[in-house]
């Protein structure tokens, strides 16, 4: 019966993982997949989510479906965060904001949504991006191509060609766009970038999807929301999938949230109720829990306050990991330039490795880096960064 079926290859991000977990060596290091791990090499569990947990462990009830869009306590903490307390486009309920599966949840979504009714558009995605992009885009029937971005040779962002070639897409072309903390290369556009690519996005008609799973690690969470709100105030209409995973510490729970920016109220009704059928015929409602811790945090002014400065010291840490892994590599492999290193943001670094010295880090040193080059410098803590550099700098050495 199912002897025909094709072998799968694995996954480049989460077969990876799980190679590390079985790896037996116990000097590992897991630089592989987009987790932060704390500086004694642990997944946190975060003191404001901590605290959520205790107010819902003390308020047990009962445990009925959520409504297909999710909590609605979710759904009104949500916007604020993104869009920022009192943003107008909120009290015009011109923004459609469902719970998702984590964000990848709200990805497959809002594709399943624009292949119904957009259905002769394509997307454009980044060259490079998250693997999962264009695997969760064709499985929904999208044909997928990909825009200019990272320049090899620089390090640094192809803005121009990016730019001229979404000036030429067809009218309604999705284009997925990093919010911020571009996955995998740590290159994002500057505030200036974003407010020069606005006039394309709105001249060409182009339906602009945002991937937000990183907000907090770049700047701030107020700052990294700058493209979303900016998006916003120029009257476009767009998508925005946003994660919880990384900035709640909360993975596993997948807590994320689809939201779609619409001309108007009555549109954002529309599209909500489309957002509901797709989510009733994928997998009926959400998960209750993380959705729950999300809404307390954020729905508790203290605990909100202490989820900011707990996200800060997560940012600050991965900085200072990032100087380190410089300041050592550097002394060790002179003559080579590492300030992508200290220049990239968020918890990914493009390396340049190849295929083979990703290979051979792994191997020979137990050094887990995606064979794309990826490295989670979130991985990185003072018991590790040595050892690190001293494994790149033999690899480089050749
Ligand atoms: N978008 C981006 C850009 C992203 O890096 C991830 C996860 C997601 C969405 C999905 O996150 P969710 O937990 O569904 O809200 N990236 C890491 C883990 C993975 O591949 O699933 C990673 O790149 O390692």
């Amino acid at each position: 019966m199912f002897a025909h079926i094709a072998p799968y290859a694995g996954d480049p991000i989460l077969s990876l993982n799980e190679d590390f977990q079985k790896d037996p060596r116990p000097g590992k290091i897991n630089l592989s997949i987009g987790i932060y791990f704390d500086d004694a090499g642990k997944i946190p569990v975060m003191e404001s989510v901590r605290k959520a947990e205790a107010v819902l462990a003390a308020h047990v009830g009962p445990k009925p479906y959520l409504p297909m869009e999710g909590a609605a306590n979710f759904r009104a903490v949500v916007p604020k965060l993104l869009w920022g307390e009192g943003h107008p486009a909120i009290a015009e309920g011109r923004i459609a904001t469902m719970q998702s599966v984590g964000s990848s949840g709200g990805l497959k979504v809002g594709a399943d949504f624009i292949k119904t009714w957009f259905p002769d558009s394509a997307i454009w995605l980044s060259d490079p991006t998250w693997d999962n992009h264009k695997a969760v885009f064709e499985g929904a029937g999208l044909t997928v191509h990909t825009y200019p971005y990272y320049d090899n040779a620089t390090g640094g962002l192809r803005f121009d060609a990016m730019r001229d070639t979404l000036a030429t897409l067809p009218p309604k072309s999705v284009v997925l766009l990093h919010a911020c903390c571009h996955n995998p290369t740590g290159v994002d556009l500057t505030k200036a970038q974003w407010d020069a690519l606005i006039p394309v996005l709105k001249e060409r008609q182009l339906i602009a999807f945002l991937d937000l799973a990183y907000q907090g690690f770049g700047d701030s969470i107020e700052e990294d929301a700058y493209a979303v709100r900016a998006l916003t105030d120029s009257g476009l209409s767009f998508f925005v999938a946003n994660s919880f995973s990384k900035s709640m510490s909360v993975y596993g729970e997948r807590c994320g949230a689809l939201s779609v920016v619409c001309p108007n109220a009555a549109e954002a009704a529309l599209v909500l109720g489309q957002l509901k059928f797709t989510v009733r015929r994928n997998y009926s409602n959400p998960p209750l829990h993380g959705g729950q811790l999300v809404a307390t945090i954020l729905g508790t002014p203290e605990l909100k306050a202490l989820w900011f400065s707990e996200v800060d010291a997560m940012r600050t840490r991965i900085q200072a990991m990032r100087q380190r892994l410089h300041a050592i590599i550097s002394a060790k492999v002179p003559g080579r330039d590492f300030s992508y290193f200290l220049t990239q943001r968020g918890m990914f670094s493009y390396t340049g490795l190849t295929v083979a010295q990703a290979d051979r880090l792994r191997e020979e040193f137990g050094v887990y880096v995606l064979r794309s080059g990826r490295m989670c410098v979130a991985g990185l803590n003072n018991g590790n960064v040595e050892r690190t550099a001293e494994a790149m700098a033999a690899v480089l050495a050749g």
